[in-house]
């Protein structure tokens, strides 16, 4: 909802204030706001699709280049982020050195680069039965290769990550091998590994199930966590928060592996049920907070440094606008980091120390219901965004421009 100047300058005082009596400091946490950029995912530019149909949101982008130019306007308007992230072959560039300099002219950079053996696209071998985990070796050689050539290209560009997301599992029992499925994948992913360039990491995902409904060949943190260990220093697990069963305590599992070194970065989107790849902070803005509760708590006390983090959104929507939908999850992204900053670990530890459950709950609550939104407000101001980003979009009619421009029926490539 849009807000004067007048309100916007109160709230800020009174947050002032209240932050000043926790020691905090106004500034400090403007700073460290306005650094924490957040990269946004190439495939969510267009409406996203369920299995069951997918609607046309109009005014999608009809290349990587007007891609980056919905980057580059979120970019502007929100100050939260400043990078891409692509997805092979949906993001193959036509000319790979003109789209470099577009990029840089937008001021906008390659984040983890993302391959795709979910999906068949006219390669010689089918991933119906799986990529780099399937019994036939030259399937298995066929995934490797594509995995090599999106480092190339990620070189190119800049890139300093791979992310490697696997559908491969089964749906009936007794389909495959639990033990060389993974034996398999461990394998090609060595392989994958031994090509990666010294300066960048690979992110492995995991996911419990979907597209398969019985056995996913890496399920959890521990399956990922357990090839990685095997691949080396460079290889972290990646936390997509839509891949849990309900209810799993994401943030435990983020410390646990921020206390092992092994945590590569966040893919941002929020759930109900499962891969619902809901607008972050919809559904559960509470866990999202105890997750940088955790982050910040865990960076500041020396277990994972901070910078090793990659942070990208990855979420598709039917319903909404996906300039809408993204200036929203960058925003509550942004608060639940903020919030988090805010709370007074010293005290918090003094509580657990005591044995105060009580009070160690309360420090969390008080943090967690600060309406913090006037410090990033303020943040991006300072940074020269817009005060109310979706207020732009709407008064400026972004969405009737796109469409007059690039048409009604024009579909980003994409889920
Ligand atoms: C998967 C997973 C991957 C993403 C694809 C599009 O469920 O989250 O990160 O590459 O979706
Ligand atoms: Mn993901
Ligand atoms: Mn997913």
């Amino acid at each position: 909802m849009p807000i004067s100047k007048n309100i916007h300058q109160k709230s800020l005082s009174v947050l002032h204030e209240q932050l000043a009596a926790k020691g905090k400091s106004m500034d400090t946490l403007i700073s460290q706001i306005s650094k924490f950029q957040i990269a946004v995912p190439s495939w969510a530019l267009g409406a996203g699709g369920t299995r069951f149909g997918r609607f046309s949101i109009g005014g999608e982008p009809r290349n990587l280049e007007e891609k980056l130019d919905d980057i580059a306007l979120l970019s502007r308007i929100t100050r939260k982020t400043d990078a891409v992230s692509l997805h092979i072959p949906w993001d193959i560039p036509r000319d790979v050195d003109a789209l470099k300099q577009k990029a840089g002219d937008l001021g906008i950079g390659f984040d983890a680069m993302n391959s795709n053996t979910f999906q068949d696209y006219g390669q010689p071998r089918t991933y119906k039965l799986g990529s780099l985990s399937n019994s036939i070796k030259e399937t298995r050689e066929q995934a490797i290769q594509h995995n090599l050539q999106v480092i190339q290209l990620g070189e190119k560009l800049g890139s300093k990550g791979l992310t490697v997301w696997l559908a491969d599992g089964t749906n009936f029992p007794g389909q495959s091998s639990f033990r060389n499925s993974l034996k398999w994948t461990i394998e090609s992913l060595k392989e994958v590994y031994k090509n990666l360039p010294a300066d960048w990491k690979l992110l492995l995902e995991y996911k419990p199930y979907e597209p398969n409904f019985y056995h996913t060949v890496i399920p959890d943190w521990g399956t990922s966590a357990l090839i990685c260990n095997e691949l080396g220093e460079q290889a972290k697990v990646l936390v997509d928060l839509g891949h849990h069963l309900p209810n799993t305590n994401i943030e435990q599992i983020v410390a646990t592996l921020m206390f092992k070194n092994e945590l590569a970065g966040f893919h941002f989107n929020d759930s109900k049920y499962g891969d619902d790849d809901l607008t972050s902070g919809s559904i559960k803005p509470y866990q999202l907070f105890l997750i940088f509760c955790e982050l910040i708590s865990g960076a500041e006390e020396g277990s994972q440094n901070w910078d090793t983090i990659s942070w990208m959104i990855d979420a598709s929507h039917n319903t909404k606008d996906p300039l809408e939908d993204l200036v929203q999850a960058l925003e509550s992204i942004s608060i639940a980091y903020t919030k988090a900053l805010i709370v007074d670990r010293k005290k918090l530890t003094e509580h657990q120390l005591n044995g105060d459950t009580s009070s160690a709950q309360e420090i969390l609550h008080d943090a967690f219901m600060t309406d913090v939104r006037p410090l990033v407000r303020e943040a991006r101001i300072r940074q020269g965004g817009e005060e109310n980003p979706l207020d732009f979009l709407r008064k400026n009619n972004i969405r009737k421009g796109l469409i007059k421009e690039r048409g009604k029926g024009s579909k980003a490539s994409g889920l």
